[in-house]
C-alpha cells in the first residue's frame, strides 16, 4: 500500500533522530501507537493528522535583535563556522536563516523547509507566506535553509535573523518575527553596545522587549548587550550598561536575563584598566549562553516524552469522556424523541376513537376490509416506515447535537476531533442498535490497556534520559 504523506514524514523524522537521539526515535513508534487510537475513534484524521506532527522535536533557538549587533558573529563563533554567516559593518543580513545540522554545508531555498521534518512547524513556509501575504515563491525573499556540519547543531535549530533596522523595517519582517518568537524555545535579544540609547534600539524594545513582557514563557528571552569592547575603548562600560538597562525599565523589564559580552572572534584590545574585568564577565556571560543552548536540547528530550505523556492522558481522561458524552446525548435525545412520538401518536389514535366513535373491533374490521393485503405486508410496511422514521430521527438528533457542538467546544482542533468521532458514532448501524450503544466506536478495554502501556513506556523513557543526562560524578558534560 504506497505511504501517506504522514508516514513518509515520520519515517524522515525517525531517520534524523536515529542520528542523534535513538530513544526519541523509540518514541515516534509511541506517537504512532497513539495514533492509531486515535484513528479507531475518528479522533484524528488518518490522512492529514499525526499526534507526532504537534511536537517540534527540533527546539527552535532564535538569535534576534538590533542591527549590526553581531547576531551572525555569535553565531559563527558557537558553532564554530567563521564563514557560515555573513558579517558586516552595515545591515547586511535581509533574510532568516533557518540553520539545521547535516553532514556538509549547503543554503537551501525556503521551500526546502517543509520537506524537512525537524523544523517544528508542519509546512512553515506555508504559515509564513499566509502571515507575509505573498506567495511562496516571495517567501524566498525572507527565509532559507543552512545546513552545517556542526555537532552544536545536533538536537537542536538556530535562527539568525536580519537586524530591526527602524528605517526600512517590512511589516512582514516584524511578523515573521514574531512568529518565530513564538516558536521558539529560546530567543536571543542582542543590543549595540555602540549605541545604548532608546532611540537606536527603539524597534528591538517595542517589538521584542515590550510586547512580550505578559508571556507565560517570557524567560525563555535572555537580553544581550554585545559589543561591550569597542564601547569600553571610548565611554565607561559601566555607565554604557546603565543606559541600556534603564531603556529597558523603561519598556516594563525589570527583572530578566541581562548579560554583556563582546566576541573574542573580532574583538579590539581592551583599554588595560578595564581589560580584566570585562574579558572575565563576557567570558561568563557567554558560558553561561551557551549552556542554556545546550540545555535546551536535552530539555527537549524530555518535553517530546512529556508530550507524549501529556496528549495520552489528554485522549483517555478528556477527549474519550467527551466522545462518550456526545454519545449519550445523541442517544438519549434519539429516545425521548421516539418516545415524544409514540405518545403523539397513541394519543392521535385515542382521538380518532373518540372521534370517530370507533372500538378496536370495528377498526380491526375496517382493516380487514381494506382488501386482500396479506397481514404480513402490512405489518412490514409499518416496521420500515419505523425503521424510516428511527434512522432519520437518528440523524436530525446528530445534526443539533453536532451544531451544538461548534459553539460549546471553542478550540479548532478539538472541535474538528470531536466533530470526526461523534459521526463515526452515528452510523445507521449504530443508530439501528441505539438501546445498545455504549462506548464509543474504536473504544475498548484492550484500548484502555494499550494506553496504559503508553504511560508505562514513558516512565521507562524518563529513566533512560535520566541515565544518559545525569551524570553522578558531575564530571562530562551531557549528550544528546
Ligand atoms: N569589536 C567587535 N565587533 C563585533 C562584535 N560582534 C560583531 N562584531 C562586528 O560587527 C559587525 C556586525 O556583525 P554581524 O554579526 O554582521 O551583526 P548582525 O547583528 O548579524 O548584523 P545584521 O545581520 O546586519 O543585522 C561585523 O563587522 C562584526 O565583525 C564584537 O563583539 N566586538
Ligand atoms: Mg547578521
Amino acid at each position: 500500500m504506497a505511504q501517506t504523506q504522514i508516514e513518509v514524514r515520520l519515517k524522515d523524522l525517525k531517520e534524523h533522530l536515529k542520528k542523534e537521539n535513538n530513544i526519541l526515535c523509540e518514541v515516534v513508534d509511541k506517537f504512532r501507537e497513539l495514533d492509531k487510537i486515535a484513528y479507531k475513534l475518528g479522533y484524528l484524521n488518518p490522512d492529514k493528522q499525526s499526534y507526532a506532527l504537534r511536537v517540534s522535536w527540533w527546539p527552535m533557538i532564535s538569535v534576534l535583535g538590533t542591527y549590526s549587533a553581531g547576531k551572525s558573529t555569535f553565531i559563527n563563533h558557537y558553532l564554530n563556522q567563521p564563514n557560515l554567516q555573513r558579517t558586516g559593518t552595515h545591515a547586511v543580513d535581509d533574510k532568516f536563516s533557518v540553520i539545521c545540522f547535516g553532514n556538509n554545508t549547503s543554503t537551501l531555498p525556503a521551500i526546502a523547509i517543509d520537506a524537512d521534518p525537524r523544523f517544528p512547524f508542519y509546512q512553515i513556509s506555508k504559515d509564513l507566506a499566509d502571515i507575509a501575504d505573498d506567495t511562496e515563491q516571495r517567501l524566498d525573499a525572507y527565509l532559507q535553509l543552512k545546513i552545517c556540519p556542526s555537532e552544536k547543531l545536533q538536537g537542536k535549530i538556530l535562527i539568525d535573523s536580519p537586524g530591526f533596522d527602524a528605517d526600512n523595517q517590512r511589516s512582514s519582517t516584524l511578523r515573521i518575527t514574531q512568529h518565530i518568537v513564538d516558536l521558539s524555545d529560546l530567543v536571543l535579544v542582542f543590543f549595540d553596545a555602540r549605541h545604548p540609547e532608546p532611540g537606536a534600539m527603539r524597534d528591538t524594545l517595542e517589538h521584542l522587549v515590550s510586547k512580550n513582557l505578559d508571556r507565560p514563557d517570557s524567560n525563555k528571552f535572555l537580553y544581550i548587550l554585545n559589543q561591550m569592547d569597542i564601547t569600553a575603548q571610548e565611554d565607561n562600560p559601566e555607565e554604557v550598561v546603565a543606559a541600556w538597562l534603564r531603556a529597558l525599565a523603561q519598556t516594563g523589564l525589570v527583572t530578566g536575563r541581562f548579560y554583556r559580552t563582546f566576541n573574542p572572534d573580532v574583538s579590539v584590545e581592551l583599554p588595560e584598566n578595564v581589560k580584566e574585568r570585562l574579558e572575565k564577565k563576557s567570558q561568563t556571560d557567554m558560558q553561561d549562553i551557551h549552556a542554556r543552548m545546550e540545555q535546551i536540547g536535552v530539555e527537549r528530550s524530555y518535553r517530546v516524552i512529556g508530550m507524549l505523556e501529556h496528549l495520552t492522558k489528554d485522549l483517555e481522561q478528556n477527549i474519550v469522556p467527551q466522545i462518550r458524552c456526545l454519545l449519550q446525548r445523541w442517544k438519549k435525545r434519539v429516545i425521548w424523541t421516539e418516545f415524544s412520538l409514540d405518545v403523539a401518536v397513541i394519543i392521535l389514535i385515542g382521538l380518532w376513537f373518540a372521534i370517530t366513535d370507533n372500538t378496536w373491533n370495528g377498526t380491526w374490521q375496517q382493516l380487514m376490509g381494506l382488501g386482500n393485503v396479506p397481514l404480513g405486508i402490512i405489518a412490514g410496511f409499518i416496521f420500515i416506515i419505523g425503521l424510516w422514521v428511527h434512522l432519520k430521527i437518528g440523524d436530525m438528533a446528530a445534526n443539533k447535537i453536532q451544531k451544538q457542538l461548534q459553539t460549546e467546544v471553542t478550540d479548532e482542533q478539538t472541535r474538528d476531533g470531536l466533530t470526526r468521532a461523534f459521526n463515526k458514532n452515528t452510523g445507521t448501524w449504530n443508530t439501528l442498535f441505539i438501546w445498545f450503544v455504549d462506548q464509543p466506536v474504536g473504544w475498548s478495554n484492550k484500548t484502555q490497556q494499550r494506553l496504559n502501556e503508553i504511560l508505562n513506556n514513558v516512565n521507562d523513557y524518563v529513566q533512560k534520559l535520566n541515565n544518559r543526562f545525569t551524570n553522578p560524578s558531575g564530571t562530562s558534560s551531557s549528550k544528546k
